[in-house]
């Protein structure tokens, strides 16, 4: 494929400093080269400016750097639509999630009816009025489906997401009002305890069928939080009990072979809280079995 390699250097849609080192770390462990490595060609590989956005956070307490995050979403919006458009596979490197209300506002602009993967510990699908804590990364999903908060975000008319072509797989901690959301807007949503049930492949098989079924492409949104802990322990809101290394491999290696993929987002590497740059390592490594990297050849399996 023919890649778009965009940093967006942000933290402000988390309280905790350092993720805004993430794209300097992907790329110091090698993301460009892996790229070049399998056999693809990096069109461009450059950071994002952000629009400077003058909004007053006042009417939206607790949220807070409202307009930071709607600057970086109008300028990523832009830049992962350019790439999109022309025929480019975008990776969006963070910086926090937040930035991926950019990234799914711009699948919709050139690819109305695409499917996402949100892997994830955490759905957000929190709105500007449902947030209890405020941090914005905990939003995106809700804004991209047009839910309140988005006119203030994007300050422009959007196509919303189809909130029944978003599958999530990860999911371990659901705020009160967003459990609600996600049920009345018809998400589906593979907890743990699916994943306990049932395993990651069958769980990542099944979504893929739907989205070959419908002749859709499917946008990944992988934070490093999905991820347990104890293999990934570079990210601000750990949570425990996540994805195993070969469990996220797996994952990786069934969407490259599904040959659905159209865009990636990276998300939450925050390298301050990383020891030797062994998160951003584990991400390169899984992108790179997304990108087609495998162990032993293998003859691709129908899924
Ligand atoms: C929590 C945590 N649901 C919130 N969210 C995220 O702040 O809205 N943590 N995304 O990574
Ligand atoms: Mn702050
Ligand atoms: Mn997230
Ligand atoms: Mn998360």
């Amino acid at each position: 494929a023919t890649v778009s390699v965009l940093g967006a250097p942000t933290q402000s849609g988390t309280y905790r400093r350092g993720c805004l080192m993430g794209p300097a770390a992907l790329r110091t462990a090698g993301i460009v080269e892996m790229l070049g490595e399998l056999g693809h060609q990096v069109a461009e590989d450059r950071d994002i400016i952000p629009d400077i956005v003058g909004i007053d956070d006042g009417p939206y307490a607790p949220a807070h750097h409202v307009g930071e995050m709607a600057g970086w979403t109008r300028a990523i919006r832009r830049a992962v639509a350019d790439a999109l458009g022309a025929g480019r596979v975008p990776i969006l490197m963070g910086g926090d999630h937040s930035i991926a209300a950019g990234s799914l506002a711009a699948l919709t602009d050139v690819a109305p009816g695409s499917h996402i993967l949100w892997l994830d510990a955490h759905p957000d699908f929190n709105t500007l009025t449902t947030t209890t804590t405020g941090n914005l990364h905990g939003t995106p999903v809700a804004l991209a489906a047009g839910l309140d908060g988005a006119d203030v975000i994007y300050g422009a008319p959007i196509t919303p997401i189809d909130p029944r072509r978003v599958t999530m797989i990860g999911i371990r901690s659901v705020d009160p009002d967003e459990r609600a959301l996600l049920r009345a807007h018809g998400v589906t949503v593979h907890d743990m305890r699916d994943v306990d049930e049932y395993g990651m492949g069958a769980l990542v098989r099944q979504t893929l069928k739907r989205v070959a079924a419908e002749g859709a492409r499917l946008h990944v949104s992988l934070d490093v939080d999905f991820l347990d802990p104890d293999i990934a322990p570079a990210v601000g809101t750990t949570v425990p009990g996540g994805a195993t290394v070969r469990e996220a491999h797996l994952v990786m290696e069934l969407l490259h072979e599904s040959g659905l993929v159209g865009s990636l987002d990276l998300v939450e590497l925050n390298p301050f809280l990383d020891e030797r740059g062994r998160t951003a390592h584990l991400m390169v490594d899984l992108a790179a079995s997304l990108f087609g990297r495998t162990i032993m050849d293998r003859p691709t399996q129908a899924w």
